[in-house]
């Protein structure tokens, strides 16, 4: 059985975006951290990667959109941090975010990976930007290390 899978390498060469939303700070700044520091301890260089803000969550398929349209990068890691509050807004930004990321690599056709965070309470949200339950922005970066060595060899 010939099985093809993605390696957890870089050679320096690729050129990456993180998307990231402001909205919630104390977290997705963590989420950033975790990513670049993925992205480095992997082979990449600092000059080649790059950090792109938005307000919130909600806004990052719309600018993960523009990016991808201008072929400049080889593939993008999108964090940030959407946290339930008392009203039913939550539902909205955390399904719109979700839906807009997969169908923007879909349509473009290049490696993009979910780092947004979706949880109940901040509690969780810190827990998972770099303490207990690790960092997804790390975890993030990492999928899409694999992911532009899978696209190469498909
Ligand atoms: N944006 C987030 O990234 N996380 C949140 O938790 C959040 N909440 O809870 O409101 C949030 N709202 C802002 C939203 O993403 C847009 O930036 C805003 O609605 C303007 O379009």
């Amino acid at each position: 059985m010939n099985i093809v899978e993605g390696k957890l390498s870089l050679d320096g060469s690729e050129k990456i975006a993180v998307v990231n939303s402001r909205f919630n700070h104390i977290i997705t700044d963590r989420l950033v951290e975790g990513a670049k520091d993925a992205f480095l301890r992997h082979g990449g260089e600092e000059k080649n990667l790059d950090l792109i803000l938005v307000p919130g969550a909600f806004e990052i398929p719309m600018v993960l959109s523009k990016i991808l349209e201008s072929g400049k990068y080889d593939g993008i890691c999108c964090v940030g941090a959407v946290i339930r509050g008392a009203t039913p807004h939550f539902d909205y930004i955390s399904a719109e975010a979700t839906k807009g990321i997969a169908t923007m690599a879909l349509k473009y056709h290049k490696p993009v990976t979910y780092g947004v965070l979706t949880t109940d309470t901040i509690e969780q949200a810190i827990e998972r930007a770099g303490s207990k339950a690790g960092n997804k922005g790390f975890e993030s970066m990492t999928g899409l290390i694999e992911l532009l060595s899978l696209y190469k060899s498909l």
